[in-house]
């Protein structure tokens, strides 16, 4: 018997507060995985959670006449609101398969396809596998055999055989426009008044033992053609007057060649679109000149670099393969070509001593000197399964979750990690602050120029955030507590 050919995807919601997010960013899992199904003639629908308020409503009407429903998650409030979504469309009496996909249930199939809301589980790049998932149901048949999927059935899980990561080149364009109002994902921002979120390559060659990527892609790494990279910034210009592009990827520039020759296409057409992406340390330092004087020509902003810690041992622990001095001459290479970068550091790692987090402090302090301003984003160890780092913390006390529902309140979100106090949190936050106002980035002055209020607030806070970095002082932090309720009495003026 032939079914309908209507399929639902669901993107869920990323956050649980409902703090200011700065940025709205396309969901490129669900696009991805939707691109092959439009391709074949299926009717998609795709929802996005962090846009419409309505979404519950509009996802359980949208499956009355669907032939599945499929959602995307990684660890974390995805995992929450996917569930929810779940049980709605159960509630309303709906059989349809619920079909999920994404970074978490791929690291973790079988716990995963256990909750009574997961008909199956599809592990991996998702693109071929949804595809004949939906030529089955299109067609009235079981699903079940297809290869790539993990389900569970009368307490039994069963895991198909799996597949070969494909050649990404093989997959149709992301269908941007198949999105409910596409303009609502342009975000003003410094690498172009008109920016989008893209993605160019999938999986990523190093073996950080903190990451997803080596888990779900083997350290398997696919990217896009340069002729196709163009002929998809061109598609992204022409739809949507793009003039900014924030890559996705989880790395970038693992190919020198390809990046110049994006770059070079970009230039000779004549492009006009900024753009930032992700690079390991140890990268730029092997680039020649002339690849910085295209990359820059091009567009580019900045390298986007995770440096995670300052310290060699917990460099070594989590397998990085760079060293302090890798992330210190990446801004060297960087800044002597004229192209901004921007770390990302982590402290709180399981087993970190004081001494290794001064470490990563003093590395975020000689890379700001070297580019004459902070630089970095100070992030909090969040443990993600699968991995040698999530291993220790269970060891240092840490208790995992024991079900796909546990995994939505983990990480960050939930906090109180037993090695990390509220305290501790506190005094890096507070550190930070200091390091933000005591080498003061275009982004503060910018801020200082809105008012003069404004302006005398960052003024008193450079002034007093040098000192304290000149000194290297950070106790009795009654400046902060000061700053914090002027800068709350400022924001509401
Ligand atoms: C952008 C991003 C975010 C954004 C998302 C915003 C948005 N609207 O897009 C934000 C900032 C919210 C975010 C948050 C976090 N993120 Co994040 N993020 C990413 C990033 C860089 C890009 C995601 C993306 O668009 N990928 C492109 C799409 C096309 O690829 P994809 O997701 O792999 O999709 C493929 C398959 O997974 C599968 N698939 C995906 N969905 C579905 C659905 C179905 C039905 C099917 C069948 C298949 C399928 O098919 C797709 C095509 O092959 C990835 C790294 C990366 N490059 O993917 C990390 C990544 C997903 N994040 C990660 C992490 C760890 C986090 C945080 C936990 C970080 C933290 N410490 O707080 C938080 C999660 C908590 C929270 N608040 O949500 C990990 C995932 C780990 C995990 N266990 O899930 C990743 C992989 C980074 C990494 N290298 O480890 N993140
Ligand atoms: S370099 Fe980045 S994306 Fe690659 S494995 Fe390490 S942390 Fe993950």
């Amino acid at each position: 018997m032939k079914k309908s050919n209507k399929i639902t995807l669901l993107y869920p919601g990323n956050h649980f507060d409902k703090v200011y997010h700065p940025w709205t960013w396309a969901p490129l899992p669900i696009l991805a995985v939707s691109a092959p199904l439009f391709a074949q003639g299926y009717d998609v629908v795709l929802l996005d959670a962090n846009v419409e308020p309505d979404w519950m409503k509009l996802l359980v009407d949208e499956c009355r006449d669907s032939l599945m429903l499929g959602i995307s998650c990684m660890t974390g409030p995805q995992i929450h609101f996917g569930l929810e979504a779940a049980r709605a469309v159960r509630s309303a009496g709906l059989d349809l398969p619920i079909i999920w996909g994404g970074y978490h249930p791929s690291i973790l199939p079988e716990q995963t396809s256990r909750n009574q809301y997961v008909d199956a589980v599809v592990r991996g790049q998702g693109e071929p596998t949804l595809l004949e998932v939906a030529g089955r149901l299109s067609q009235g048949e079981d699903y079940l055999d297809v290869r790539g999927l993990t389900y569970c059935r009368d307490g039994e899980v069963v895991t198909t055989e799996g597949r070969k990561v494909e050649d990404i080149n093989n997959f149709p364009r992301l269908p941007y426009e198949k999105l409910r109002n596409p303009q609502q994902y342009l975000n003003n921002m410094h690498v172009g008044s008109r920016s989008i979120n893209y993605v160019s390559s999938q999986g990523c060659p190093a073996r950080c033992q903190f990451c997803a990527e080596p888990l779900v892609y083997d350290r398997r790494w696919k990217a896009y053609t340069p002729e196709r990279v163009l002929s998809d910034l061109e598609f992204l210009q022409s739809f949507l007057g793009v003039n900014g592009v924030m890559y996705f990827d989880s790395t970038y520039f693992v190919n020198e060649r390809r990046a110049r020759e994006i770059s070079q296409m970009m230039v000779d057409r004549d492009m006009g679109i900024g753009w930032a992406a992700n690079a390991r340390a140890p990268q730029l330092g092997k680039f020649a000149d002339e690849t910085f004087d295209i990359l820059k020509a091009s567009g580019l902003w900045a390298f986007l670099v995770g440096a995670e810690s300052g310290s060699h041992t917990q460099l070594e622990a989590m397998q990085k393969d760079i060293s302090p001095e890798d992330i210190v001459e990446a801004a060297r290479v960087a800044t002597r070509h004229g192209v901004k970068i921007s770390y990302s550091f982590i402290v709180g790692f399981p087993g970190e001593t004081q001494q290794e987090i001064e470490e990563t402090w003093e590395v975020m302090e000689r890379v700001s000197k070297v580019v004459g301003e902070y630089n970095s984003q100070l992030h909090f160890y969040a443990p993600t399964p699968g991995n040698a780092l999530y291993d220790k913390a269970l060891e240092m006390g840490l208790e995992g979750p024991q079900s796909f529902e546990e995994w939505a309140m983990f990480s960050t979100v939930k906090g109180g990690l037993p090695w990390m106090s509220t305290r501790f949190r506190n005094r890096m936050k507070q550190r930070e602050f200091y390091m933000v106002y005591g080498y003061p980035s275009e982004w503060v002055r910018r801020r200082a120029s809105r008012s003069r209020a404004r302006s005398m607030y960052v003024k008193l806070a450079t002034t007093l955030s040098a000192a304290r970095c000149r000194r290297r002082f950070w106790g009795l932090p009654l400046d902060w507590w000061l700053l914090r309720g002027l800068r709350g009495a400022i924001a509401n003026e």
